[in-house]
């Protein structure tokens, strides 16, 4: 390692969802960074040592970081992605808590343990939350000119673009299927070459 520069753990179960667009924007910002996949079955042993029982964790050095917003956010902000004021900050702000929005509701209800109770919980999701929420997020889009927020490039589209596979299977559906400008933001994300080289070096996983 060079000096003076830190070195980026990044730990995470072998799938996308919280971690994708962390490993998105160290991609974008060129940042060499290790990608600690742990099993489910040994993360019983990892649990304790993390600092809210629960991953993704980055390692930046020698400070341990965690909720994935909070690093999307700060790595927005090293790499240019986060708005040049105060005013651009809280637009993003908007387009991220709108997708953990949709995120949080279907997650819920993806993980309820009682069958039955799930698919009935399942039918209110998929009739009103999600399509109110995803006719949000489409106009936001289409207002930013296929972005999330300022009209180009931000670490909104890396949070879409990174939870997107995780997001359409707890909500049972393409999301982006009748989002043109939801697609659009995505793709600006998933075209860069970072990405592209990420992706294809990425394990292949469902979600
Ligand atoms: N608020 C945290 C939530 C993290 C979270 O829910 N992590 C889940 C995986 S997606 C986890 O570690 N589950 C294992 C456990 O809780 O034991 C964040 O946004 O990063």
């Amino acid at each position: 390692m060079a000096e003076g520069k830190p070195k980026y753990v990044l730990s995470y179960f072998n799938v996308k969802a919280l971690a994708e667009p962390i490993r998105l924007l160290l991609s974008y910002g060129n940042i060499d960074f290790e990608d600690r996949r742990i099993s489910k079955e040994d993360w019983p042993k990892f649990k304790a040592s993390m600092p809210n029982g629960q991953m993704p964790v980055l390692q930046i050095g020698n400070k341990t970081t965690f909720q994935h917003l909070a690093i999307c956010r700060y790595l927005g902000k090293q790499f240019g992605l986060a708005g040049s004021n105060d005013w651009e900050a809280f637009e993003i702000d908007m387009a991220v808590d709108t997708i953990t929005d949709l995120r949080t509701k279907a997650v819920v209800v993806f993980y309820e343990p009682n069958e039955s109770i799930k698919e009935t919980k399942y039918v209110q999701l998929l009739s009103e939350t999600i399509p109110n929420i995803l006719k949000k997020l489409e106009e936001m889009a289409a207002v930013n000119k296929g972005h999330m927020a300022l009209g180009k490039l931000t670490w909104a589209d890396f949070l879409l673009a990174g939870l997107i596979d995780y997001m359409n299977l707890i909500c049972r559906q393409d999301l982006t299927a009748n989002c043109p400008n939801l697609k659009a933001a995505i793709n600006s994300v998933t075209s860069l070459p970072a990405s592209k080289a990420w992706n294809a070096k990425a394990p292949k996983t469902d979600m």
